[in-house]
């Protein structure tokens, strides 16, 4: 490839080359035969249009004349001022205080994070929400946030997506330049599944304020503040927003789980507030608060603590929206919804019905209406591209009372249960989820510790062992992995501790941790990790790249040597990614601002007996084959 390019440059023709032409043109001296991103992405797209993308086989498939979602244009004025001005110009502390200032119910949007991690198994590409970016930018100026990055999108972007998580935040950022952009993080769990050193969590919050997270919404798996110090204090040290949050579960009022009673959340927010966060965050990640509780917590929530409280809510039973009229009505201050077509069931309430319930009221949101339609039906056409993911939950259910999953979780592990042979068993699983919760000694379901018992549930029911045989003395039982490892202590510790018998029995004996586990792990050689990422994957590593890397150091160098054969397929249209071409097709990719890729696939050709297809496409007009290996 690279001989080519270079003898018909004209540079080279001309004579006129000295070695800085050499210098300045690299990749035509690139002797490992890496070839440019417009091969690149050729060679992606005809290898989904002749084998299928993995993630899509077996699914439904979206209409064959789905069209490309247009987003609302923005009007071409300046974006507004908004909440980003705000920070900008008076600090975190500014912005808590103008939120207490407000009379209106401030609102946060979560389509671009949790909706889809709730509905579509996180899989929303960066391209559907970048442009949409200015439209939100434009007409959506008075909400508080736009919650884009953390909790699942992060892993699932590298690895399912493949695309770089941290560029869909800049290139978010750019083109929203007015209003908070918002992440969710697991505290010492960072983006991920157990507890990392305390220095990448340090270098990790640090590198995340810089690409664009005005907000970080910082959450415990098991509400426990002291595992929370190190990613606050780096949040709070970036000049960013800290939301320290208590995470809700089972029910203020049941006398029979008197573990999580008043007392206790009012103690957890007075320790948040004291180590120093900005807003109070109340998060019900399984939708389970309801509207009396609301009531009670939120009016002793306000009146023990001066911060401003952010309530988050999944509308799983279907009853979302009477806990939010209550939480408003006891003087909450910001709460969480999901534009209305990606709203609903395990996501957050409809943002549009609360913007209407409020209207002409005392805390009208001031959210311009007909603004939101547009731009939930711009993600209305996002949605129908993502069909193959949809859970296919047919309503709301107040059996999440009983299970208490999360939304994020919910068909996550759902899926995970139809992949085991389960999908009949699915309320046998619910129930058990349950009971192992019991068994644990009632905690906090929420990532990670949400995973250890959904993990155990399944086995359980895989088995068919009940409660009572797993708690057998005499019954020798071989325990998940992330059982193993949170009885341990690696996730850190519910308020009382692991109930005893259990834990011994999962244990064989083994001495569990007392104390922090950031404390125990070394910490992590940051610059010889970047040495190795680039070791592993031939390419140079950036700071976003090493963020990459130090939490998920296989799913990032497997992502990025996928990424030097395929080249920028972030750029690629969604139908594109997913399901190649047909021939006549035409498409267009900007791999970069103003530098676009036309794209038309004319025909495929048979498979030849070495097994091998060639793809005939026009790009920018001139012919280009591509020969890629038929694997059906
Ligand atoms: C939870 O466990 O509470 C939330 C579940 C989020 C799981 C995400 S979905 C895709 C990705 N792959 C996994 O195995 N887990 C994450
Ligand atoms: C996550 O951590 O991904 C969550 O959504 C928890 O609710
Ligand atoms: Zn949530």
């Amino acid at each position: 490839d690279f001989v080519v390019n270079l003898l018909q440059h004209p540079t080279f023709l001309n004579n006129e080359y000295t070695t800085k032409f050499i210098d300045t043109t690299p990749e035509l001296f690139d002797f490992k035969g890496r070839k440019d991103r417009a091969t690149k992405i050729l060679t992606y797209i005809a290898d989904i249009t002749v084998n299928g993308h993995p993630e899509t086989e077996g699914r439904v498939r979206p209409p064959a004349d789905i069209k490309e979602p247009v987003a609302p244009r923005p009007d071409g004025k300046e974006p507004p001022a908004g909440t980003r001005q705000i920070l900008e110009r008076e600090g975190p502390k500014g912005v808590a205080d103008w939120m207490l200032d407000q009379k209106k119910l401030l609102i946060t949007d979560t389509t671009m994070r949790d909706g889809h991690q709730s509905l579509l198994a996180t899989r929303m590409r960066s391209i559907d929400m970048v442009r949409v970016a200015p439209a939100y930018a434009s007409s959506m100026s008075d909400l508080f946030s736009v919650e884009c990055w953390g909790g699942a999108t992060f892993d699932v972007a590298y690895r399912f997506l493949q695309e770089c998580p941290w560029q869909r935040l800049r290139d978010i950022r750019a083109k929203m330049p007015n209003i908070l952009t918002q992440m969710l993080l697991r505290a010492s769990n960072g983006v991920g599944y157990t507890n990392y050193p305390d220095n990448v969590v340090e270098y990790f919050v640090k590198q995340a304020a810089e690409s664009g997270v005005d907000v970080f919404r910082v959450f415990d798996s098991l509400n426990w503040v002291e595992n929370m110090r190190v990613a606050m204090d780096a949040v709070i040290e970036s000049g960013k927003i800290c939301e320290g949050t208590i995470c809700y579960t089972g029910d203020l009022f049941d006398p029979d789980r008197s573990k999580y009673h008043l007392q206790y959340y009012v103690d957890m927010a007075r320790q948040l507030e004291a180590a120093g966060a900005h807003v109070l965050g109340l998060k019900d990640m399984a939708g389970l608060l309801k509207p009396a509780q609301a009531t009670a917590l939120v009016s002793a929530l306000k009146q023990e603590v001066s911060l401003p409280i952010h309530f988050h809510t999944h509308d799983t039973s279907g009853a979302a929206i009477s806990t939010i009229m209550a939480a408003q009505a006891a003087g909450v201050d910001c709460v969480d919804a999901a534009m209305d077509a990606l709203s609903g069931n395990t996501s957050q309430p409809t943002l549009g019905s609360i913007v209407e319930a409020l209207r002409f009221q005392e805390r009208d949101t001031g959210l311009d209406i007909a603004a939101i339609r547009e731009i939930s039906n711009y993600w209305e056409q996002v949605r129908g591209h993502y069909t193959a993911f949809e859970s296919g939950l047919q309503a709301p259910a107040s059996e999440v009372y009983l299970h208490e999953m999360p939304g994020g979780q919910f068909t996550n592990l759902k899926a995970q249960a139809r992949s085991m042979g389960l999908e009949e068993k699915w309320h046998e699983v619910a129930k058990t989820y349950a009971d192992v919760n019991m068994m644990f000694g009632d905690i906090v379901k929420v990532t990670p510790s949400s995973k250890v018992v959904g993990d155990m549930a399944l086995m359980m029911v895989s088995q068919g062992l009940t409660r009572a045989d797993v708690e057998d003395p005499n019954r020798d039982i071989s325990f998940p992995d992330s059982v193993i490892d949170m009885m341990k202590g690696n996730l850190g510790h519910p308020p009382g501790g692991w109930p005893e018998g259990i834990q011994k029995k999962i244990l064989k004996g083994e001495k569990p941790l007392k104390d922090r586990p950031g404390k125990h792990l070394k910490p992590e050689d940051i610059e010889g990790a970047r040495a190795r990422a680039a070791e592993e994957t031939g390419v140079e590593i950036d700071d976003e790249d090493l963020g990459g890397y130090l939490m998920y150091p296989k799913v990032f160098t497997d992502y990025a040597k996928r990424h030097e054969t395929y080249g920028p397929v972030r750029t690629l249209p969604t139908s594109t990614f997913f399901y190649g071409m047909e021939p006549g097709d035409e498409i267009s990719a900007e791999i970069d601002p103003g530098k676009t890729l036309e794209i038309r696939l004319s025909a495929l050709g048979e498979t030849n007996e070495e097994g091998e297809v060639r793809v005939f496409f026009e790009l920018n007009g001139q012919p280009r084959t591509i020969r890629v290996p038929n694997r059906k």
